[in-house]
């Protein structure tokens, strides 16, 4: 059994070689990009066997990702070919220090990966993992691969821990519900990451991690991520159990109309879920920033990896961060992980030295 099967569009990326727009840059750098593909990567650099699942074109890109990502140690058999896609391709250009703003040009509409399927990706391969890893890109690539991912993250008996990353791209939503979908995603997954900058861009929430929270009952673990500032943690204790319990009826969730409203547990209109556990906040390292992308994906597998070695909440956030601040001060997506034992060397400093 693999520990980690994450599933998702991975592209060719191109980064400029020097500063400046896309109208203007005179050549790019390739390189490779995916959020879930990376989440796979990081965790099997950091010693975890992880699978990747996905589709690729009969082309040269398709090839390079599928050995670039195997060269990470990601097991890539269930990957398969297109032969009538192309294998997308992305532009990207460094963000502005000050603004923070960049440009990102996406080759990727009718590209082999947006045509996954329940019919054409291998299933068994997909949920044989203990966790499987999705986000909520994959539901903004086709018809199909949002059917594929509702089938996935419905609630099932001995399907594997449920990972989600709300990963919200509006660029990517032609379907004006897309924060709907994404909302009725995260809340059938039994751990849920979320930025504060994405759930206010995506569901209008501005009250910070708590009110995340009472929109967000639902998830195990939800971890809302403040970027630079840190990250804060709810976990609902189940004894043991699953959670969600069972197999609820969605309708009951609709009311909420995703943007506030009294959530009710699945099939009890009456009784509102418990009042939210408190958060756990773990600040984030203060780190020279060279780019945030690849960050989350990094902060995710480093919180996984703490997972599937059962240590305890602020440990967990504390590998997210750790894990998160070595891609931060690189330039690509990804970037080679602290070793299991340095990681857990800095995880275990005082408080101090997280301060
Ligand atoms: O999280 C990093 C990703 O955004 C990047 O690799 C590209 O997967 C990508 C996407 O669809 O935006």
């Amino acid at each position: 059994i693999v520990d980690v099967v994450a599933l998702g569009e991975s592209m060719v990326t191109f980064l400029p070689t020097r500063p400046g727009r896309l109208a203007d840059v005179p050549s790019f750098e390739r390189t490779i990009g995916g959020a879930e593909s990376n989440v796979a990567c990081v965790l099997a650099t950091a010693g975890h066997s992880a699978r990747w699942v996905s589709r690729v074109g009969a082309d040269g890109f398709g090839r390079h990702l599928v050995e670039r990502i195997a060269g990470y140690g990601v097991d890539t058999s269930a990957v398969r070919t297109d032969a009538t896609r192309p294998t997308g391709i992305y532009f990207r250009t460094a963000a502005d220090r000050a603004t923070d703003a960049h440009e990102v040009a996406y080759y990727r509409a009718g590209s082999a990966a947006s045509a996954m399927a329940v019919d054409n990706v291998d299933l068994a391969a997909v949920r044989a993992g203990r966790v499987l890893h999705l986000s909520g890109i994959t539901p903004a690539l086709s018809e199909e691969c949002l059917h594929l991912v509702r089938q996935l993250a419905k609630p099932a008996a001995g399907r594997p821990l449920m990972s989600f990353d709300v990963n919200y791209r509006p660029g990517l939503w032609h379907d004006p519900d897309g924060p709907e979908v994404l909302l009725e995603l995260a809340r059938g997954c039994d751990l849920v990451f979320v930025g504060t900058d994405e759930a206010e861009a995506a569901w209008g929430v501005t009250g910070g991690p708590e009110t995340i929270r009472a929109l967000l009952p639902e998830p195990r673990v939800l971890v809302v991520k403040e970027g630079a500032r840190g990250a804060t943690v709810f976990e609902r204790d189940h004894g043991g159990e699953r959670y969600p319990p069972a197999a609820g009826s969605r309708a009951a969730w609709g009311g909420t109309g995703g943007r506030g409203g009294t959530p009710q547990a699945p099939g009890c209109a009456t009784h509102p879920w418990p009042t939210p556990a408190p958060g756990t906040f773990v600040p984030a390292l203060a780190v020279d920033v060279v780019a945030t992308v690849g960050a989350g994906d990094a902060f995710a597998a480093g919180f996984l990896s703490a997972t599937l070695r059962g240590l305890p909440l602020r440990d967990r956030i504390r590998h997210g961060h750790l894990t998160a601040a070595a891609t931060l001060t690189a330039p690509g997506d990804l970037a080679a992980p602290p070793t299991r034992s340095h990681a857990d060397r800095l995880a275990a400093l005082d408080d101090e030295a997280w301060g």
